[in-house]
């Protein structure tokens, strides 16, 4: 028989409580009305949604112990292409972006499938916050404080079939809200990809806050996916689609080199990137300004520091091949 040991990231089952998640609007619509408010969040001028709080959030322990990277930090310098190339692109460029309405296709192999208002996909959970470590294969990394659901929940949801073997995810695309996909920067839907034992992990959330607030368009609204013991390019923005699949998915980054990268893409100090190496990270904390160049240098952990949780996942596998 398996003696289940508490890992240090568990949750108390005390803090576990059962409410339903409100998205507060009329918090929202307070917050916008002060002045003061607005004038406290520049960078969110022209999001519609910007600094709407999020209520009945319960904390948990994971990441407890580490600083997170402010939120202007987290929403100043980010990756999503759809906005434009350049870290600063998405924080000037997604006020373009209509959060809401926003829904999402459940697809595939799956009893349950259909599309859902974004907000009853998450329904009747219990949202958490989660400070999870976030490091972009470019060798930055973040301290975020998510706000989320665990996907397993809303996977078991849909009861998925026998023959779902990975998930596979979606972004939006719509070149008149996403100035960045007018170009071929990338080939449009951005697209990722779980194992189904990697959804199911109780670490893997679907984000729909940061700092206890919505998420800023440019970090991913309405609802994202955080992978936190893979590269930030796992963890991908604005969904509207999840479907159950049989077959390996290629995501974007491995279609777009896939000598680069691969599908797993777990954070691991020892197999470099072809082009640089992987042993080391700038650690952006938001604070003293933006600039990467002056961030603190850390090494890179095995799995992103969670190798106690997922290691398990990977046994038997060469993860100089399955990179
Ligand atoms: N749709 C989409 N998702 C995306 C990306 C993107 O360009 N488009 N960039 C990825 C990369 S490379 C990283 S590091 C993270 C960055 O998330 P953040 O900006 O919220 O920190 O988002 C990932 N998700
Ligand atoms: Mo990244």
């Amino acid at each position: 028989m398996l003696i289940r040991i508490r890992k240090a990231s568990d949750p108390k089952a005390s803090e576990i409580a059962s409410k339903d998640a409100i998205l507060n609007r009329r918090a929202f619509m307070q917050a916008a009305a002060a002045a003061s408010g607005v004038a406290l969040l520049p960078m969110f001028a022209n999001d519609a949604r910007a600094g709407m709080k999020i209520e009945n959030v319960m904390k948990t322990k994971w990441g407890a112990e580490e600083k997170p990277t402010t939120l202007k930090g987290i929403s100043s310098y980010n990756n999503f292409y759809e906005f434009g190339t350049g870290k600063e692109d998405p924080a000037a460029n997604a006020h373009t972006l209509k959060p809401e309405p926003w829904t999402v296709e459940i697809a595939g192999a799956a009893k349950n499938t259909g599309k859902f208002a974004y907000e009853d996909v998450i329904k009747g959970n219990q949202l958490e916050e989660r400070i999870y470590r976030m490091r972009c294969v470019e060798a930055w990394s973040m301290v975020i404080p998510w706000v989320g659901v665990p996907l397993a929940s809303i996977i078991k949801k849909a009861e998925p079939s026998s023959n779902a073997k990975y998930v596979r995810f979606e972004t939006l695309v719509d070149p008149k809200t996403m100035p960045g996909q007018r170009s071929r920067a990338l080939d449009w839907p951005y697209v990722e990809g779980l194992r189904m034992d990697e959804a199911m992990h109780p670490l893997t959330i679907l984000a729909v806050g940061i700092h206890g607030e919505v998420l800023p368009n440019q970090c991913g609204a309405p609802i994202r996916l955080v992978v936190p013991w893979k590269y930030g390019f796992k963890s991908i923005k604005s969904i509207v689609k999840i479907e159950f699949v049989e077959k390996e998915p290629v995501n974007t980054w491995q279609d777009q080199a896939a000598s680069e990268y691969g599908f797993y893409s777990n954070v691991n100090p020892n197999r470099d990137h072809p082009r640089w190496s992987q042993k080391k990270e700038r650690r952006l904390t938001g604070e003293g300004g933006l600039a990467a160049l002056f961030a603190p240098s850390i090494d890179t952990m095995m799995f992103n520091g969670y190798a106690e949780e997922v290691a398990g996942l990977y046994s038997g596998m060469d993860l100089q091949k399955n990179f």
